[in-house]
Formats: C-alpha cells, sequence, structure tokens
C-alpha cells in the first residue's frame, strides 16, 4: 500500500495566483504594497496566519481579533469571487495525466490542502473521482508545517507515513512532509525548496519523477 498526497493550490490548479490578488488589493485598501516576494511566505500558511503575516509586511500592528476576522472575511470574499468561474483550463498541465498514471500503478491518492476551499474547488474543476480522501482546511486545526494535513490524509486512506509522498509547493509543506515522516517533491524553485528529496521546476516535471525511488 502506497498513497501519493497532494497540496491543492500550486500543484493541481493555478489558484495560487488568485490567492495572491487577494492579498494584494486588502494591502492596497490597507495602504501599502504586496508583492510576489512577501506572497512566497503565504504559500500553504492558514489563512489567519497569512493575514498576521501580510499585517506584518504592512507594519501593522494592533488589530483586535475582531478587526483581524473582519479583513480575513473580506480577502476570502475576494478570493471567492475570483474563483468562480475556475474551470478545468486552470488545472496545472500534466496534473490528470500524472492522476490517472499513479492510481493504475496501484497508489492511493488523495488531497492535503490548508483552504478551506479546497474540496469545492475539486469538485468545480470534476477531480473529485481521481482522489481517494480529500482533507483540506475545514478538517485540521494545526496549519503547516505542522504535519496534520498530510498524516490525517494518510490516516483516512489507512496507509503508513513511510509509504506516502507528498507533492508541495511550499516550503512550508515541504517542512510538514517531512515532520510526518513522508517524501516530498517539490514543484518550483530548488532554492526555496531544496529540503524535498526531488524538485522538478513544474507540474509537467512529474511524469519524469522516479517514484520507487525518491
Ligand atoms: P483559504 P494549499 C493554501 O492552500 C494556500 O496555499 C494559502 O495561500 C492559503 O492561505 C491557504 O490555503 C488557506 O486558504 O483561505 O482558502 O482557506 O497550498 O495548502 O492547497
Ligand atoms: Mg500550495
Amino acid at each position: 500500500m502506497k498513497a501519493i498526497i497532494f497540496d491543492l493550490d500550486g500543484v493541481v490548479v493555478n489558484t495560487a495566483k488568485y490567492h495572491y490578488l487577494a492579498w494584494k488589493k486588502l494591502a492596497k485598501e490597507l495602504g501599502f504594497e504586496f508583492d510576489v516576494a512577501h506572497n512566497e511566505r503565504l504559500k500553504g500558511v492558514s489563512r489567519m496566519e497569512s493575514l498576521n503575516i501580510v499585517l506584518e509586511v504592512g507594519g501593522i500592528t494592533g488589530y483586535s481579533e475582531e478587526k483581524k476576522n473582519e479583513l480575513a472575511d473580506r480577502k476570502n470574499g475576494y478570493y471567492l469571487s475570483m474563483i468562480e468561474k475556475l474551470d478545468q483550463s486552470e488545472i496545472l498541465p500534466g496534473i490528470p495525466e500524472f492522476l490517472e498514471k499513479i492510481r493504475k500503478a496501484g497508489y492511493k491518492t488523495a488531497l492535503g490542502s490548508a483552504s478551506k476551499s479546497g474540496g469545492m474547488i475539486l469538485e468545480k474543476l470534476g477531480l473529485m473521482p481521481m482522489f481517494d480522501v480529500v482533507v483540506d482546511g475545514n478538517l485540521v486545526e494545526r496549519p503547516k508545517p505542522d504535519p496534520e494535513v498530510f498524516t490525517k490524509a494518510a490516516d483516512l486512506l489507512g496507509i503508513p507515513y513511510e509509504k506516502c509522498i507528498v507533492v508541495e509547493d511550499a516550503k512550508a509543506g515541504v517542512e510538514a512532509a517531512h515532520a510526518g515522516r513522508m517524501k516530498c517533491i517539490g514543484i518550483g524553485n530548488p532554492e526555496i525548496l531544496g529540503a524535498a528529496e526531488k524538485v522538478v521546476g513544474s507540474t509537467e516535471g512529474l511524469m519524469q519523477v522516479d517514484l520507487e525511488n525518491l
């Protein structure tokens, strides 16, 4: 028994850019610029933790919990309206083929996403049948780099952690995989994701990864 657990944003679908644009819009309303370099810190991080980072970038301190909840809800509203028309064209290249290949090869598949919209997005993309288990932000309490999102997926699949491979685009996600005693394939920049067992530049590279010898 073996499994591959997929992060969502930046791995299965191109929603990472909408998270970024929504935070950028909020930052602008708060009076500061939020750029791509700052955004790297938000990848894979929960909504509230992301807000704390955004406020830190803007040098804003002292907001009440109530105000922070309002800002997080506002950002989520922007995000949800941006992804309203999300369709299969935004599935990242090679992902459907890779899912098909690994399932045929006997791997179980799971989603392991910090996003509370994770399940809804898979439905929208018609990818639900390709996943045996879906764990999203509604089912976990501790954000990455805590391994909870991945260990929960493995537990639901009934597969030992050592037999799981995580696919991630975020540093916090690579750390979470390792904290859960799982191997990790990074998607993106090796300077950022270098701790992963293997890093490929984009999802298209997944087909070439030797999964049995990571
Ligand atoms: P939401 P992932 C993460 O998804 C995103 O990378 C991160 O930028 C976002 O803040 C987080 O989900 C929470 O998303 O606000 O929709 O609950 O990469 O773990 O699939
Ligand atoms: Mg991600």
